[in-house]
């Protein structure tokens, strides 16, 4: 990016989230994690500004305005919020978002409520955003718009007069197959809206596929160009930028928190309460996407056919609190939990339960802390875009000694295919015998992975990221991109020889 052009970010959720202290007065929570301290120090560097929901309803935005403009000054960088009506956050947010977009892009078709109400707030909450941005920003400065909640935020910006923004968007979710994406009542309009991007970026090969895949069937006369990460794709006069970016973590920040006293106490602490036995961890989100039944079946079926892993090994199950007001979200809970019950009372003995199942929210100590004490992490998506958790456990793994048993259906695969164990949730045998090996693995090939996987995300981490986005946005020569790698799973050696005749 040149000097005059300044970078915006506009996202569902500003990184401050603003609340209404007991005497009226505004309490202002900073969240962490890492696109927002990737972004941070691009956005001081080029004076930019950050738009999101800042968690406050529309009426309350006027208020809060002088609060933010406040904050922009501690921050180094300008933060402007677009406020919700509490039905625009059930309409756009919980209802177009997460109960049609979600689901159909995690392909729960099933679980998708085509509420056109919902689409109508969603044009409208995207609308609101791109006026934000319109007056925020000016010709040539680049907007880099985030997920899936805004996909037509470039679209309304053009049909406000100023298309001559360049803007980027970035899909932290998976883009789905055509016949998912057909299902879509509003299939030709979203799609014409992620073209009025000029660079439209996915986690995935898969699913920049997918997305170019619907892109040939349902806009005739579509011309690609190139191949490798960054393709382009001409649709009558336009021509916009497809790429795939496999978003990542702080890698440095997390292994030095994992190394760090207070995270080290905590270890020796779960150490204590699990004596001689081998840890397996899983850390999801409560959303149906994440497999979690998937995985409690496997670990079951594992500790049935190999009886020597019963008292042996233990699942620690942390499950964070998601989305509790779509109905899913509570049935998938409630299946879990028995599931867990059920395990529980087949296998529980004096001295040794087989799943410690934990339902809230941790400190970032004791998240590490978890990761860094685990030797096995059992990540069982049955969709996922990328998946962070399995990159976290792995930075944390400071001896390189954690194994990293990973969903062929988590972006993650992609980068990590060599050296994870993968298995397909679906396939409950395949997740036991993973387990069983996970748990007998030497230690030598253990650090032998692990140190490759290690080595991997340094070098790939969120500045990475971020840098290759924005380089992929702004390159003349698409020629270096050619690299691309993805996952398909392989059949055994000679396997379709045994085809008859
Ligand atoms: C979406 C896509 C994609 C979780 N519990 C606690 C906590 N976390 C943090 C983890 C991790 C993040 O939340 C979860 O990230 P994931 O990538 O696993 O999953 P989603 O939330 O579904 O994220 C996903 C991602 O966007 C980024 O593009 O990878 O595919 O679905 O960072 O550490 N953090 C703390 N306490 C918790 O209890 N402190």
């Amino acid at each position: 990016m040149t000097g005059a052009q300044r970078l915006i970010v506009a996202s569902n959720r500003l990184p401050v989230t603003l609340r209404r202290g007991h005497e009226g007065d505004w309490k202002m929570e900073r969240s962490s994690g890492g696109l927002v301290t990737a972004l941070e120090p691009v956005l001081r560097e080029q004076e930019g500004t950050w738009i999101g929901w800042p968690g406050v309803g529309a009426d309350e935005l006027p208020d809060v305005e002088a609060v933010l403009e406040r904050e922009s000054g501690s921050l180094g960088y300008r933060v402007r919020g677009v406020g919700l009506t509490a039905q625009e956050e059930k309409d756009f947010y919980l209802g177009f978002s997460n109960q049609v977009v979600w689901p159909l892009f995690h392909d729960f078709q099933t679980y998708c409520n085509f509420d056109p109400t919902f689409w109508r707030a969603y044009r409208e909450v995207n609308r609101r955003f791109a006026k934000v941005i319109a007056d925020e920003s000016a010709a040539g400065d680049f907007i880099w718009v985030h997920d899936y909640h805004l996909m037509s935020v470039a679209e309304e910006l053009w049909q406000a007069g100023e298309g001559d923004r360049k803007t980027g968007f970035f899909l932290h979710i998976p883009f789905p197959p055509l016949d998912l994406f057909l299902k879509l009542p509003w299939r030709f309009t979203l799609l014409r809206s992620l073209l009025h991007y000029d660079l439209i970026g996915f986690q995935t090969g898969r699913d920049r596929r997918n997305f170019l895949e619907c892109l040939r069937t349902l806009a005739p006369g579509v011309e690609l160009e190139g191949e490798g990460r960054v393709v382009r794709a001409r649709v009558g006069k336009r021509t916009v930028r497809v790429g795939a970016f496999p978003i990542s973590i702080d890698f440095d920040e997390f292994a030095d928190e994992a190394a760090s006293n207070a995270v080290s106490e905590r270890v020796a602490r779960l150490w204590s309460e699990f004596p001689g036995r081998q840890i397996i961890l899983g850390v999801d989100r409560l959303d149906y996407s994440k497999g979690i039944p998937h995985k409690l079946h496997g670990f079951r079926l594992a500790l049935h056919r190999y009886p020597s892993l019963q008292e042996r090994v233990s699942l620690v199950q942390l499950v964070v609190p998601s989305r509790e007001d779509i109905p899913e979200y509570h049935a998938i809970r409630t299946e879990i939990e028995r599931l867990v019950g059920r395990i529980s009372g087949e296998f529980t003995r004096p001295g040794w339960v087989p799943i410690h199942y934990k339902y809230g929210q941790w400190d970032r100590p004791e998240l590490i802390a978890h990761y860094r004490a685990a030797r096995v992490s059992l990540v069982t998506s049955l969709k996922d875009g990328m998946n962070l958790v399995a990159k976290e456990f792995s930075a944390a793994s400071l001896e390189a000694d954690g194994v990293l048993i990973l969903s062929e259906y988590a972006g993650a695969t992609a980068q990590l295919q060599k050296d994870a164990l993968l298995v397909n949730p679906y396939d409950v045998e395949e997740v036991a015998e993973a387990i069983h090996q996970a748990c007998n693995m030497k230690e030598g090939e253990r650090r032998k992975r692990m140190g490759r996987i290690r080595d991997r995300l340094r070098k790939e981490d969120i500045f990475w990221w971020v840098d290759t986005f924005l380089k992929a946005a702004r390159d003349e020569d698409l020629g270096e991109w050619n690299e691309l790698e993805v996952y398909q799973p392989p059949a055994p050696p000679g396997f379709f020889d045994a085809v008859r005749d």
